[in-house]
């Protein structure tokens, strides 16, 4: 089942290829083993410590190497099950990412508002002053009017982190105005997930990268942003007869470079090919019949649901319907796909007949396993919760899903979007582990667990503002304190225009009172009223959740630098004083909710960095396992006695905090087989929990012995809902005024807004600038030369930047794409805010556009 190393060290000559031959200048690209890789030359005497990257969603385990209170090396883990000691050149440099010369030290404050934007006007003050300040402002806006207070997180912040902000805010403050920016990342695929299985997170595990026959990206660049995954993924290509990969998307990027064959569809269309495949399979009766009959329900849903330009969408007449859906028959679903013909859709993609036909056949061989990944081109789409619909829906039908090799992977982009945001309840609608604020059971027992009387979270039973709710709030003046940690809205999030730039719309970011928890200046901090320095990484204990479920811990390895503080801590220093005088039944509220952990006197935690972790892990822990807490078990003996039996199954099941240390990382459910915490690779997959399994889910809720071994025990009448979703348009089509997509995206070298890596010499030497990436053609009609600038103009807005056509992606005619990493390049100015109906996740991938030579 393992690949070997010489499959990864040959994977890697493969993407190093692969890369010269998408015509790049980097030298740093692609992974390779690990094993002796160093940023700096590793001594090997230096103490170790265990770790996982900051970056992406892969989770890399990483060890770090520490000398004189100093990171000297971080090298791949290989007892990190998810990475085996494989990382990426960003990966190598994680060291370098704490040593920038401008790493925040002290404390600051702004004292004059009209500097906000200037990267001026800050002071240095003492953590006291600070701390008083933001707690002052806070509770002022608390008292006052709750729904105009605003907290934005983090699928970065470690697990217990969030944990703990998710308890302040919804138990502490009774609000329900936090989300994170996973909001703009891995909504769309949380809501298809809830929707079709009832439980969020993938079926399958890494593990079935190193066994598909056949894989298919369907708007994922992993070559750039899963690297190691992508490893893994070519590694196979080379040591499995026949091994094929599919590449679909918008623009050839490096990952198309190295597959067998790429299919560029125009946007959305990704919707009627998803559709088409299901078609062939039913009309030539190419599906798994017996899979269908035993396990599938069928459903369809509002359709015509438009678009959410403006801020009334979410409550008008159509947008309140979106999540409505109905039972069909498999008949009524049959004739809704009918359409769906090979020469049809081939029109309206713009992919071969031929082309759609092999695919659909890849699907139609009961004897291939299929692996299926997609991250943001699916996600980030104004029909993402359709489309992430659409591929379970070929998955279901065919029967390829919860095997080994085989089934969809939904990839996560943030080091700890699985773990924290979508786990520990950091979403305007959600408590901790999948629970719903709007639920009546969910609110009692998290009140059970949080020993709130009956009926406290009552006040909190309407979600709160979503992401781009509460920034277009923002841009009109309506939040007067919001607080942001582990981000960067102001370069990070669509439509920078509606309220950052001039004019009308712009009141808010003014007058609105902004904390920013940061670690290096950034454009947030420019718009900052306080800014907290915080401890970077490794400078205290963590843990991320990775995209295939495994929760591991990095240890606190190094002291942070000057004055700056664990994020936990500022956020302690300020609950503290904001519930000072505030009771929960007879008790301090603040010690009462964090007395546990905090001693408010003394300033300070009670234990040391692992045993405040511990203990909030083992509070967070009951949530999934219920019967392990006696106040869990009373509400289990509910009137009709189903409700414990269902939060069993709800459970993601975890283990004690050392195990996690112990074992490089686990993936939930982790069970206890016999007195060994077992970890899962395969849920609903019928077998041997030792080898991966999900045997105790199996045998405990679901009804074993069927078809394939499967049994969806988390689903409604433990049935997977096959959805139809039609093919809708784009929110914006070309016009004459604006004539090309604008596709964003990112590229290997740098994270996100650049932050980080663009401190790090060598990551910033590979990738210096952001280019905009045009085919040749439309640079000729044009009359566009490589290097020219070019103002980029949307409806929403503009900025300017650099073209190339030999940039790492190529786009067809009609279509750009640029990076969002430099912030002197500032593309979200010209993005449009526009978001997938049922999840609220922004499309960052299709704003019309003009261009123009400057
Ligand atoms: N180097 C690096 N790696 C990262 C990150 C980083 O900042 N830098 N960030 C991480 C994070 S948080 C995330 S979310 C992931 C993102 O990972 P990806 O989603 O892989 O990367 P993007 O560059 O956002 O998206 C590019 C893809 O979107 C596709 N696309 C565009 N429009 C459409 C469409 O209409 N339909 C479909 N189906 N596809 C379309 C394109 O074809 C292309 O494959 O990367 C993670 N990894
Ligand atoms: N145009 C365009 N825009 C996009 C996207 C796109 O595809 N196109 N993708 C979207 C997606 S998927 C995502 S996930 C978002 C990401 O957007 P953001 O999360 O807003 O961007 P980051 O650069 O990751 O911001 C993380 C910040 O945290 C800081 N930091 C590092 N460590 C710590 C710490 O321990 N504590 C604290 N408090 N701060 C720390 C870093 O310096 C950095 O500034 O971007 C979104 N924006
Ligand atoms: S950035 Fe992603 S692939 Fe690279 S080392 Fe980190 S976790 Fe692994
Ligand atoms: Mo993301």
């Amino acid at each position: 089942m393992d690949i070997s190393r010489r499959g990864f060290v040959k994977a890697t000559a493969v993407a190093l290829a692969s890369a010269a031959a998408a015509g790049t200048m980097s030298s740093l690209v692609g992974c390779a083993s690990g094993e002796g890789q160093s940023t700096t030359a590793a001594s090997g005497d230096g103490q170790k410590y265990t770790s996982v990257c900051r970056f992406c969603g892969c989770g890399c385990g990483v060890i770090c190497e520490v000398k004189d209170n100093k990171l000297i090396s971080v090298t791949g883990d290989p007892d990190n099950e998810s990475n085996k000691g494989l990382n990426c050149v960003k990966g190598y440099y994680l060291a370098k990412i704490m040593y920038g010369d401008d790493r925040l030290t002290t404390p600051m404050i702004r004292e004059d508002k009209s500097t906000k934007g200037t990267g001026e006007g800050l002071r240095e003050a003492s953590w006291d002053e600070a701390l008083d300040l933001v707690s002052s402002k806070l509770k002022e806006t608390w008292k006052s009017d709750k729904s105009r207070l605003a907290f934005w997180l983090s699928g970065q912040q470690p697990i217990t982190e969030g944990y703990a902000c998710a308890k302040f805010i919804k138990a502490g403050l009774l609000s329900n105005n936090v989300d994170p920016n996973a909001r703009l990342c891995m909504a769309s695929a949380v809501v298809a997930f809830m929707n079709v299985f009832q439980t969020d997170e993938p079926a399958g595990s890494y593990s079935d990268l190193d066994e598909a026959d056949v894989f298919v990206t369907w708007g994922a660049n992993m070559a750039e942003a899963h690297p190691m995954l992508y490893s893994r993924l070519t590694a196979r290509k080379l040591s499995g007869e026949g091994v094929k990969h599919y590449d679909l998307g918008t623009i050839r990027t490096r990952t198309s470079a190295s597959a067998d064959k790429t299919m560029i569809f125009h946007p959305n269309t990704d919707l009627a090919i998803a559709n088409c495949i299901a078609n062939y399979l039913v009309s030539e009766k190419k599906y798994d019949e017996a899979f269908v009959n035993d396990h599938l329900q069928f459903k369809q849903g509002t359709e015509d649901i438009g678009n959410s330009f403006e801020d009334g969408y979410d409550k008008s007449e159509i947008g309140s319907k979106v999540d409505a859906v109905s039972p069909i028959t498999f008949e009524e679903y049959a004739a809704r796909l009918e359409p769906y013909t090979f020469e049809y859709t081939s029109q309206l993609s713009g992919v071969a007949v031929e082309d759609l036909k092999e695919l659909a056949e890849v699907f139609a061989d009961p004897n291939k396993k299929v692996m299926s990944l997609w991250t943001m081109g699916v996600n980030q789409h104004n029909r993402g919760t359709w489309m992430n619909h659409c591929i379970y829906n070929v998955h279901l039908l065919s029967g390829k899903i919860a095997q080994p090799g085989c089934g969809p992977f939904s990839l996560t982009g943030q080091p700890t979007a699985c773990g924290t945001a979508r786990e520990v309840g950091t979403f305007s609608h959600r408590l901790p582990a999948d629970l719903l604020v709007a639920n009546e059971q969910h609110r009692r027992y998290t009140e059970a667990i949080w020993d709130l009387p009956e009926g406290y979270l009552d006040e909190i039973k309407a979600p709160g503002m979503h992401t781009v709710k509460m920034f277009r709030e923002l841009s009109k003046g309506n939040i007067d304190f919001m607080w942001s940690a582990h981000n960067n809205w102001a370069q990070s999030m669509p439509n920078l225009t509606r309220f950052l730039g001039e004019g009308a719309d712009n009141k808010g970011i003014f007058d609105t009172f902004i904390v920013v928890n940061e670690v290096y200046p950034t454009l947030s901090t420019q718009y900052a009223d306080v800014v907290f320095p915080v401890a970077l990484w490794v400078e205290r204990e963590g843990q991320f959740g990775n995209a295939e479920r495994r929760t591991a811990v990095f240890e606190k390895a190094v002291d942070a630098p000057g004055e700056a503080k664990w994020d936990l801590w500022t956020f302690m220093e300020v609950a503290h004083r904001v519930l000072d005088g505030e009771k929960i039944g007879s008790e301090d509220a603040f010690d009462h909710l964090f007395g546990f952990i905090y001693d408010k006197n003394a300033r300070d935690f009670k234990n040391d960095d692992r045993e405040t972790n511990r203990l909030l892990w083992e509070e967070y822990r009951i949530f999934s396992n219920p019967e392990m807490n006696d106040k869990a078990k009373a509400i289990n003996d509910d009137a009709d006695g189903t409700f414990g039996a269902k939060l069993k199954m709800e459970a993601k099941q975890l283990a004690p905090y050392e195990e996690y240390l112990a074992n490089h990382g686990m993936t939930w459910p982790v069970r206890n087989v016999n007195g060994t915490w077992k970890s899962t690779k395969w849920r609903f997959a019928e077998g041997s929990q030792d080898e991966g399994f999900d045997e105790v889910g199996v045998k405990q809720y679901g009804k074993p012995g069927q078809a394939g071994g499967v049994s969806f025990y988390k689903s409604a009448n433990l049935k997977p809902s096959v959805v139809f979703r039609p093919y809708e348009p784009p929110a914006q089509t070309p016009s004459d005024e604006y004539p090309f997509y604008f596709v964003t995206g990112r590229l290997l070298e740098h994270w996100h807004t650049g932050t980080m890596t663009r401190r790090v010499p060598e990551l910033d030497r590979a990738l210096p600038e952001a280019l905009l990436n045009m085919n040749p053609d439309d640079c000729k009609k044009l009359g566009i030369q490589d290097g020219d600038m070019v103002k980029v103009k949307s409806t929403y807005g503009e900025f300017d930047i650099k073209v190339s056509t030999a940039g790492r992606t190529e786009p067809p005619a009609g279509v750009t794409f640029a990076p969002f990493f430099a912030e002197e390049t500032l593309v979200n100015l010209a993005v449009q805010d526009v978001y997938c109906p049922l999840s609220k996740e922004p499309d960052y991938k299709k704003t019309c556009v003009s261009i123009t030579k400057l």
